[in-house]
């Protein structure tokens, strides 16, 4: 078992280059993903490396735009509005920034600029593309030239579901086992070229436990969790030996609700109402009505709807006309 520390790493990526701060950083895009194969639980604290190999979409279109300034104090912004001192926010971003001010001796402050162009309220995870985005403005202010693998690595160490935006939206899915991330690419004319999302924006409210917290609780409480880690190294395989996107959909969909079921056992509910009705409806709408269309969900009441673009007008008018959703609810990803 290593007993490497976030700092060691950091050193190891950029100890002996010779600290050179930019004014400001250019601004960085980063995209959301979202796990088909899910990462839930860490095999490393320190160093946040996870206890099941994961594989994610990324979107075309949703992400965190930041960019660092140097400037007299330390000061953040998240579209547009100072985020204050206390806030777990702050400290999070802070706390990350500055392993690398300990690591390069560096005592300048920063304001560090970041926003979404999803809302922030809408219970879309924020954090994976944020520590990317962030990683690639502290790797752009401090020039530390990092290549997509040590960034991966860093983006990590902020958020575990961070180093799989890292590809940014050039790569569609992208795999992570341990402590290595890589781009997952098909054949030209493969049905995963096809594979499509949306997201039905179902949560009402701020989720009363982290991801963080989540994860460390069923790890240490559900008595589902080892099954449920058995099984998701057998889903990661089957995942890349899917011959077509039904087979593919079935695998991803059940990852999903038995990691939810796992989570229930230690008494979370990550689900609202409306959840159990979508998923209800969308399972019912496949078997009973042939709709090709599959869900997952992560540590919220949001729904993502998995399919092939050939049936994306098929699917919207469906959920358009269920009144489960509202038409401002369905968000392209
Ligand atoms: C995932 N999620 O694979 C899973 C599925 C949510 C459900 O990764 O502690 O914010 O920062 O490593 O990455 C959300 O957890 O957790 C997450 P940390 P993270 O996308």
């Amino acid at each position: 078992m290593t007993s490497l520390t976030k700092k060691d790493i950091i050193k190891q990526f950029c100890g002996s280059k010779k600290v050179n701060i930019k004014r400001e950083s250019l601004a960085f895009f980063a995209p959301i993903n979202i796990a088909l194969v899910k990462y839930w639980g860490k095999s490393n604290f320190e160093l946040n490396l996870p206890a099941t190999p994961s594989v994610s979409i990324t979107s075309t279109k949703l992400g965190t735009t930041t960019k660092i300034v140097q400037t007299n104090f330390d000061k953040c912004f998240l579209n547009g509005v100072e985020v204050l001192g206390k806030t777990t926010f702050y400290q999070r971003i802070f706390g990350f920034l500055n392993l690398f001010r300990e690591v390069l001796g560096i005592k300048n402050c920063f304001t560090i600029y970041t926003s979404n162009n999803f809302p922030t309220a809408s219970g879309l995870a924020s954090s994976a593309s944020g520590f990317c985005a962030l990683s690639f403005a502290i790797n752009d202010i401090f020039k530390l030239n990092l290549d997509q693998q040590q960034l991966a690595t860093i983006a990590r160490f902020g958020s575990g579901s961070a180093c799989r935006s890292v590809f940014c939206k050039k790569c569609k899915f992208v795999a992570w086992e341990n402590d290595v991330v890589k781009p997952v690419v098909f054949e030209k004319n493969d049905f995963h070229n096809s594979i499509s999302m949306i997201v039905l924006l179902l949560a009402d409210e701020k989720k009363t436990i982290s991801s963080r917290d989540g994860m460390l609780l069923t790890q240490q409480k559900s008595k589902l969790y080892q099954n449920w880690i058995i099984q998701t190294k057998e889903d990661y395989k089957n995942f890349f030996e899917a011959q077509d996107f039904y087979t593919l959909g079935l695998v991803c969909e059940n990852n999903s609700l038995n990691l939810h079921t796992a989570i229930k056992d230690t008494g979370i509910d990550y689900f609202n109402e409306r959840t159990y009705n979508v998923v209800e409806f969308t399972q019912k709408q496949r078997v009973q009505n042939g709709l090709p269309v599959f869900l997952t969900i992560d540590a919220g009441a949001n729904v993502c709807l998995l399919f092939q673009k050939q049936n994306y007008q098929r699917i919207l008018a469906t959920f358009k006309s269920s009144n489960l959703v509202g038409e401002n609810e369905i968000v392209d990803f």
